[in-house]
């Protein structure tokens, strides 16, 4: 069989490197200087693209005619234009399951730095304040209620640990979820008016833009505690800052941000924020499932077999050219 020609916009794990150049002639632009020249030149040939994170719009995918799938690193596909994909026959497939618990378990301790300041009494302990005296007593799980936005298979993971805690929980999501009894609000704000504590699972993407801001934050109230593990567009980062400054939520722990790698300079130097840089995957174990992933759905399309985990947005229903 004939190895296709892949585009790498991105950087990739070693593992899925090795795996893919065993299968596919690999075309990695970002190693060259003039990008835009090298993909002119190698377009026409594409027929793959394997994405971690890197945009694949519109324009992208226009500039390669033969495209027929886009196979991108993680579950959130926000970076990819699936819907546009859609149109033009093309697949996109992401890495569900097998990252599930791991941002499971990475929220719930997400969730106990951040109620808990573990990180905070570490650093106290480090800089020898223990011997002056005990670290402050902080608020506690014991008595919070928590609210999950986005009860997906992320979000039934958190929420099995959260009952596992002791704690009650409720959650919002675009319908009812009929495989769980926890109580449901099609309303938001009616949530974080019943809760104290709210776990963000949310995509990104147009609908869930910036859906947490200044009225989630005062229905919480002064005891709120807010933790984003899904995507940094969810929470309105600018409202956020000012709810935590002016102390009308007690704390967040955040995972993912607005412009990442970049972190704004008025999160950081606030004390109720616990800042992690999105590793809610990120174990050599569940990375190397998720490699694996990527690697599998581009197998199955070059040998003519069904995608693994094709996305919603492009159902399949058979290969155009090599079916
Ligand atoms: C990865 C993630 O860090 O799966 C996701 O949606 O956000 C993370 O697991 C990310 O995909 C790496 O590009």
């Amino acid at each position: 069989m004939s190895r296709p020609h892949l585009l790498m916009p991105g950087r990739m794990p070693k593992d899925v490197n090795d795996a893919l150049d065993a299968h596919f002639i690999v075309h990695r632009i970002y190693e060259l200087v003039d990008h835009e020249a090298a993909l002119a030149e190698i377009a026409p040939q594409i027929r793959a693209v394997a994405a971690s994170g890197t945009v694949v719009g519109a324009e992208l995918i226009d500039a390669l005619p033969g495209l027929e799938i886009i196979a991108s690193f993680g579950v959130g596909y926000d970076n990819v234009d699936a819907r546009y994909a859609a149109g033009k026959g093309i697949i996109v497939t992401n890495t569900p399951d097998v990252l599930t618990e791991e941002v499971a378990d990475t929220a719930l301790g997400l969730l106990l730095m951040t109620v808990r300041e573990f990180g905070a009494a570490e650093r106290y302990l480090r800089a020898g304040r223990w011997l002056e005296s005990a670290y402050p007593l902080t608020a506690t799980l014991r008595d919070r209620s928590v609210g999950i936005v986005g009860l997906g298979r992320i979000g039934k993971a958190i929420a099995r640990r959260i009952e596992a805690f002791g704690i009650p929980v409720a959650y919002h999501n675009r319908r009812p979820q009929e495989d769980v009894g926890y109580p449901y609000y099609d309303d938001l704000l009616a949530m974080a008016r019943d809760v104290d504590t709210l776990i963000s699972v949310l995509p990104g993407g147009a609908t869930t833009d910036r859906l947490i801001g200044r009225a989630v934050f005062d229905a919480l109230g002064p005891r709120g505690v807010v933790i984003n593990i899904g995507r940094g567009s969810v929470v309105d980062e600018e409202a956020l800052i000012e709810a935590l400054a002016e102390r009308r939520i007690h704390a967040a722990g955040l995972d993912v941000f607005e412009k990442e790698p970049h972190v704004r300079p008025e999160l950081m130097a606030l004390d109720n924020a616990v800042l992690l840089p999105h590793v809610g995957s990120a174990s050599l174990h569940t990375r190397h499932a998720m490699g694996q992933r990527v690697v599998d759905n581009l197998i199955a399309w070059n040998e003519g077999q069904p995608p693994i985990s094709p996305v919603p947005e492009t159902p399949f229903h058979g290969w155009t050219a090599r079916g």
